[in-house]
């Protein structure tokens, strides 16, 4: 197995991008319980996102959900990203929440409707040509909920109009992602349900139309390494929404549930060339803490996502390919296995004070007493929501 010495430059690329929603306040169809401290504009969710890059140096930008992070001027969001030491990031459309959109959205049969949300996603293009951002993602809601509801062929073919003249409005260097989900909200048939769906509309775009993978939205026991090494072979692994889940789509910490299967898809992101200076698949969040705090919820994710990455650059290459092409089947899944078992905590600490960051974050964060300054400082106003 390679040193951690060896592996530690790589390390260094890390770059996880962390969703504005996680910071404001979530819950379940029973309840939000809300958190005192918790933001109240977008310019507070910046600024809390900035104190988990400030004690892992892992998230340097922020994914923008548009309209629950509407600003009056994103030049100046921008700035207030850039004096916290981050960066916006991806701007996430939404068509979801409007009554219009309740039979769907890019899919609709009213064109008019269709054309409201198209013209939303210009919006949201324009957005970014303000923030910088390179991606736009677009998770649709639109399905059924019954067999025979809807024409699903028809509903597939005005999703391949709509999203082409989304397409044709983005910049050379913007990207359009489209993600993908199995079931929620609708029941019976999703619009875009798996990765198939979502690679045959994004290769009919075009290069710079992309596949998201959020690690929630599988059936269970579904292989998602395995749809991971596809899509980077083909080229379109454009970014992913990391979570836990335990049954459906839980949105809770990612590695939580999982730890191993967090390792394996890493070890294909890196076998695929996706990961770090290599690639350009985007390592996003889509998380939310019902219960837990936020700003230690995301910290510990990034810190989970930095362990079973330290772990997979740790596989032995040329020993598993050698293994493999003798068909030592045992040796090879051992090879794996030692990487995947070995614990860098200690190590990943000693990287961090090499680099002027804390030995453990968590407990930096605990005792540098933001938790506390928001509580007393945000008085007064709303607080954010997940739809706010
Ligand atoms: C919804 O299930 C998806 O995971 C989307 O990524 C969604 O846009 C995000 O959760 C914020 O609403
Ligand atoms: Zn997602
Ligand atoms: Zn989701």
């Amino acid at each position: 197995m390679p040193d951690f010495a060896a592996i530690a430059d790589r390390l260094t690329e890390q770059r996880i991008e962390l969703p504005s929603w996680a910071f404001g306040n979530s819950g379940t169809r029973f309840k939000v319980f809300a958190q005192p401290g918790v933001p109240r504009d977008p310019f507070e969710k910046i600024a809390d996102a900035a104190q988990v890059h400030r004690y892992t140096a892992l998230s340097p930008s922020v994914a923008l959900h548009i309209p629950w992070d509407k600003v009056a001027s994103y030049a100046d969001l921008k700035k207030h990203a850039e004096d916290h030491g981050v960066a916006l990031g991806t701007i996430n459309s939404n068509t979801f929440q409007d009554d219009i959109y309740k039979l769907g959205s890019l899919t609709h049969s009213d064109a008019k409707v269709r054309q409201t949300a198209i013209d939303h996603h210009f919006d949201c293009i324009d957005i970014m040509g303000e923030t910088g951002s390179r991606d736009l993602k677009i998770w649709l809601a639109d399905g059924t909920n019954y067999p025979g509801q809807d024409d699903m062929r028809g509903r597939q073919d005005r999703l391949t109009e709509s999203l082409q003249k989304i397409y044709e409005r983005i910049g050379e260097d913007q990207r359009l992602v489209l993600e993908y989900k199995i079931f929620e909200p609708a029941f019976y048939h999703m619009d875009v349900p798996d990765w198939g769906t979502s690679y045959a509309q994004v290769a009919a775009l075009g290069d710079r139309a992309t596949v998201c993978l959020d690690t929630g939205h599988h059936a269970p026991s579904t292989n998602i390494e395995f749809i991971v090494m596809q899509l980077l072979r083909l080229g379109k692994l454009g970014s992913f929404d990391f979570n836990s889940r335990f049954y459906a789509d839980d949105d809770l910490i990612v590695g939580a549930a999982d730890p191993f299967q967090l390792f394996r898809i890493i070890v294909e992101v890196i076998r695929g060339g996706g990961y770090g200076d290599d690639g350009d698949t985007a390592f996003m969040l889509d998380q939310c803490h019902n219960i837990e705090d936020k700003i230690p919820g995301q910290i510990r994710s990034v810190l989970n996502v930095q362990e079973m990455t330290a772990r997979a650059l740790l596989v032995d290459r040329d020993a598993l390919s050698a293994a493999q092409l003798a068909g030592d089947m045992l040796t090879a899944h051992g090879i794996l296995m030692d990487a995947f078992y070995t614990d860098v905590r200690p190590m990943l600490a000693a990287w961090r004070e090499e680099r002027g960051l804390p030995a453990d974050p968590m407990k930096a964060y605990a005792e540098s007493g933001y938790a506390a300054s928001i509580v007393e400082g945000r008085v007064g106003g709303a607080q954010a929501g997940w739809g706010a």
